[in-house]
């Protein structure tokens, strides 16, 4: 056989990988380490894509289909190798071909870095998006950068939190296709001349292609990552006079337009450079799409009857001038129609209503790097406010600012909020005057995941379970889960379930021990709580919880306790102070816990540094109890939250962001709920004593503080705390003291329905069996159906393969 065809048997795909051992990496088998058998697998795998990838894209030709373009800054990809093999069904085989080289396919799978081309949730949607497109057969691209560097590294060092820097392109990456071919130059800063546009500065954005398959292999779509190179690659006058730096100067400007992802989550910076990047992928993408549509169509005015694009939050909304500029100065049309056009074609999600995430930038700076674009910019604005007779304060331009999301809102056709209460909000706070103006605009699509990397790859043990009971249909139709319904109150099912996750457990446990010398006993419950350090978040909630659980526990030691391991995961933004104080605190704690004689089989507090997209899947599925905490009306969505409720963990939370739909879906017994709701936030804020009244009133939250600004857990730098206990008394933003109490309670029920395993399975299937509307490929039917008005391309077909 040859290496571009699909290996069926192990023998076949063997022959592959080593064909490619030999060929490609010119490595004697003899010789080869893990490195060489990841590389010659993954492009024996890679081979396997290719076939159905072309079948795709020629399908999608033949068939004049509209296509989709989604936009981001962001695609948290984590691992490829073995997400392709299972949705290629090809893992059996390839754990054959390893154990007969003489090595664990774990480990081959473990070598690859994690792509960490984004900060959380809102970049691991887009991948999840991207899997799930390609599973249903919606054609479809991702658009976004190459970043050379993702996300940062983070160490601790003394508790603290350490930044270095993140180099997944240092070895070469197996599962792109560099087009150098398809490259286009983007212009910045010059002078609009009339009609036009003059760039005194210019870079090549350069395709690099990453097939994206789908489950079973049925379908293929292509991510899309920009690369920025020099038009010119050196000043050959000033080298050959002996200035170096400044001849290379034309190559570093380049470079450094997708050197780095910012590394800032739900804030928004206003630095040139993250302008520019945000021009630079979207210049590049609306180039590619409009190229594209030229070569089969010749009338632009069809472009929405052909082509979606979406834009993932306002980083790339800079689409609607730019596709407007493209279609009136490039292209000649007349320009209200290309303002129709743009509009028909574009797509905003909305995923923040943090005020400090909300992207805006200075006239001053917008002119200067996008000269035409701020004339387009100020003549949408005009012409949107002669058309509404919108109320004064209602503008694309206002404060000598550009506000992007009214842009991105005025741009688009529809705008999406990504959960029912956050969409909800939308409409009622942000964008209250426009949503008036525009009614209809606005919709919801709850975000999903996508049930092949969050279930079937990450937890195999329930994988297999749930696939012996009710057949592998789930897998490529999560609703079909809700057939597990009945086995929650089936004794020996139940057993089962609980040894696939006692399974994970003595898994993470052996994985803790390793890396972090840290005992823990995998039949204590696991408490976990991923994401992103931020105030809105409230790890300093769970971290106080977890200090005053600790003091009742050497207090009382046999009260009954539930044994409990909190284990937290979650990198701060390098600038943001606050939330860097708070890891150090759950580090301070976690010193000063897992040394007690007293509690030490009671209590362990775990937080292991760079959490990442491999860490969730190893961390979600030997989870008891998920953590989503965060102050009522805060947290957009939430996409770990319905990763761990597939999974078969309990959540305690608020009402807020899909924890909402998440109660509904699993049933309110079936959840732990505590704390103020949106509207009751809202209202307690006004009164100025709110932490003060709360503190006062709670005897557990005053020992919790007392026992910090006592330097308990900083001995040898006691005043450490003293900001963060003064601003728990006077600038308590997101209401940790107001919900204290009643977090403290919940979490008393929870240990009481811990002590009682079967209650505690009982709810824990029940979670997994009702989590099938979580699924990202309902997420993607929403969309096609309410914004992208397209279809599948697999309707009625079997499979392309
Ligand atoms: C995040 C929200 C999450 C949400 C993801 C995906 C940003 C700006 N927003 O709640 O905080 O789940 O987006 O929608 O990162």
């Amino acid at each position: 056989m040859t290496t571009n065809m699909r290996p069926v048997s192990s023998a076949a795909l063997k022959q592959a990988v080593e064909q490619h051992l030999t060929y490609t990496l010119g490595k004697d088998a003899g010789h080869a380490s893990v490195y060489d058998w990841r590389m010659a697998l993954s492009f024996a795998i890679r081979d396997c894509i290719v076939e159905p990838w072309f079948r795709a894209t020629r399908s999608t030709y033949e068939g004049q289909r509209k296509r989709v373009y989604y936009l981001s800054m962001e695609f948290l990809i984590g691992r490829t190798l073995e997400d392709a093999m299972i949705n290629l069904g090809l893992l059996e085989a390839a754990r054959d071909v390893a154990n007969e080289v003489g090595f664990d396919l774990r480990e081959i799978i473990e070598d690859e870095p994690d792509a960490a081309l984004g900060n959380g949730g809102l970049g691991r949607l887009a991948a999840c998006f991207l899997e799930s497109m390609s599973t249903i057969g919606c054609p479809a691209f991702g658009y976004g950068i190459r970043y050379e560097h993702g996300l940062f590294r983070q160490r601790f060092e003394g508790g603290q939190q350490v930044e270095t820097p993140e180099d997944w392109l240092t070895l070469p990456h197996p599962w792109e296709f560099a087009r150098p071919e398809s490259a286009y130059e983007i212009g910045f800063k010059g002078e609009a001349v009339d009609g036009g546009w003059r760039p005194a500065e210019s870079v090549v954005a350069s395709a690099y292609d990453m097939p994206v398959i789908g489950w079973q292999g049925r379908w293929a779509n292509t991510l899309r990552l920009w690369g920025a190179k020099p038009t010119t690659l050196f000043d050959l006058e000033r080298f050959n006079s002996g200035d170096y730096a400044a001849a290379a100067e034309p190559e570093a400007l380049a470079r450094t337009l997708s050197r780095v992802l910012y590394p800032d989550d739900t804030t928004y910076q206003g630095k040139e450079l993250r302008l520019k990047q945000e021009f630079f992928l979207t210049s590049a993408a609306l180039q590619d799409i409009l190229r594209r549509f030229r070569t089969e169509y010749d009338d632009l005015a069809k472009l929405p009857t052909k082509v979606a694009i979406q834009m993932n939050d306002t980083h790339p909304a800079i689409a609607g001038p730019e596709l407007i500029r493209l279609l009136t100065d490039v292209h000649g049309m007349e320009w209200s129609q290309a303002q129709e056009i743009a509009r028909a074609t574009l797509g905003y999600t909305n995923h923040t209503l943090l005020p400090e995430a909300l992207e805006r930038w200075s006239t001053w700076l917008m002119g200067n790097v996008l000269p035409r674009h701020m004339q387009i910019i100020e003549r949408i604005d005009d012409d949107h406010r002669r058309a509404t007779k919108r109320p004064a304060h209602v503008g694309i331009v206002r404060n000598n600012e550009v506000q992007m999301g009214e842009l991105a809102f005025i741009m688009s056709h529809k705008v999406n909020g990504v959960s029912a209460l956050h969409s909800d909000l939308v409409k009622k706070t942000v964008f209250h005057d426009l949503n008036e103006i525009h009614p209809g605009r606005i919709i919801n699509q709850t975000n999903g995941v996508t049930p092949r990397r969050w279930l079937k790859l990450a937890n195999p043990p329930l994988a297999k379970l749930i696939s012996d009971k009710i057949g592998e249909g789930w897998i490529g139709d999560l609703e079909q889960i809700k057939t597990l319904e009945p086995f929650a109150k089936d004794a020996d099912f139940r057993r089962d379930f609980r040894a696939a996750k006692r399974t994970n457990k003595v898994a993470l446990s052996n994985w803790v021990g390793e890396t972090m010398g840290v005992k823990i006993d995998p039949d204590a419950m696991f408490d976990v709580q991923i994401k992103r350090i931020h105030e809105y978040k409230r790890q300093h909630l769970n971290i106080f919880e977890t200090i005053a659980l600790w003091h009742n526990m050497r207090e009382n030691p046999n009260a009954g306790w539930a044994p409990r391991v909190k284990i937290f995961g979650g990198k701060s933004a390098p600038g943001y102070a606050v939330a860097k104080e708070i890891i150090h605190l759950i580090n301070d704690v976690a010193a000063v816990i897992n040394n007690d004689p007293v509690t030490r089989d009671l209590l362990k507090v775990v937080y292991p540094p760079n959490y990442n997209v491999s860490m969730a899947e190893r961390l979600i599925p030997a989870t008891d109890l998920s953590e989503q905490i965060s102050t009522a009306g805060k947290e957009a969505s939430g996409t770990g939250n319905m990763k761990f409720t597939m999974n078969g963990a309990l959540t305690i939370g608020t009402l807020d962001g899909a924890n909402v739909e998440i109660r509904e879906q699993v049933g309110p017994e079936n959840f732990f709920l505590f704390g103020l709701t949106a509207d009751e936030v809202v209202k307690r804020r006004r009164n100025v004593r709110h932490a003060r009244d709360a503190i006062e009133a709670s005897q557990n939250m005053q020992s919790v503080l007392q026992m910090i600004v006592e330097g308990r857990f900083s001995p040898s730098d006691p005043d450490r705390y003293h900001g963060l206990v003064d601003r728990a008394w006077n600038h308590d933003h997101y209401l940790v003291a107001a919900d204290f109490d009643s977090y403290y309670d919940a979490q008393r029920k929870v240990d009481a329905l811990y002590l009682d395993p079967d209650a505690w399975e009982e709810q824990a299937v029940l979670n997994t069996a009702r989590s099938g509307f979580f699924s990202s490929d309902r997420t993607i039917r929403g969309y096609m159906a309410d914004i992208w008005e397209t279809e599948s391309a697999l309707v009625g077909e079997e499979s392309l393969t």
